[in-house]
């Protein structure tokens, strides 16, 4: 959503500028008011248009912080090179996956980011931005999956020669249908 404002926002300044360079490619020589142009499309327009993107995004990054209220909590262990998550299983007790992480769609949930070794980093680019893992540290991140689906992520900051490998899956579920099977990538020594 704030992409799309984002969007629409910089769309109508960018056809502000480029109306204003078709209009002195093609004048005729015929002089307007610079005032009216100066203080009205340049100031007046842009800074309306500036103004509501800020308290917009302001407004949507109050709502995307993560905070002490009873949104789903998963973890996310960060490894030289895989991912460990915790989320509910099955039977809704916490489970550990590898590499792919099982979390309801349309609701909002909180990521508990970790590290084992090295600093690494945590991105869903579908879902929001990205968080550091940082050892000795956790870190909170809100996302949501508004659709079910698949959602590719990866590790966004380079954390040695197996980096590349450090891709993950998230699965997006139905809420109202069952829990997808997970026994495929639930951690050995966890599997019941
Ligand atoms: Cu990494």
């Amino acid at each position: 959503m704030l992409w799309w404002a984002m969007l629409i926002g910089s769309g109508l300044i960018t056809a502000l500028v480029l109306g204003l360079l078709t209009a002195a490619v093609r004048n005729n020589g015929a002089r307007r008011s610079e005032r009216g142009w100066i203080w009205g499309w340049g100031l007046g327009f842009t800074g309306a248009v500036l103004v509501v993107l800020l308290g917009f995004s302001l407004w949507i990054g109050e709502r995307m912080l993560a905070r002490g209220d009873d949104a789903l909590r998963v973890g996310a262990h960060a490894a030289q090179w895989e991912w460990r998550f915790t989320q509910p299983g099955p039977d809704g007790l916490p489970v550990q996956t590898v590499d792919t992480l099982y979390i309801p769609a349309g609701e909002s949930f909180d990521v508990e980011i970790t590290a084992q070794d090295v600093i690494h980093s945590f991105w869903v680019p579908q879902l929001g931005g990205k968080m550091d893992a940082i050892p000795g540290h956790q870190n909170l991140h809100r996302l949501r999956a508004d659709t079910p689906g698949i959602y590719e992520g990866l590790c966004a900051e380079f954390c040695g020669i197996g980096h590349s490998f450090m891709r993950f899956t998230v699965v997006a579920y139905d809420p109202t249908g069952p829990i997808p099977d997970m026994s495929a990538d639930l951690i050995p020594e966890t599997r019941p």
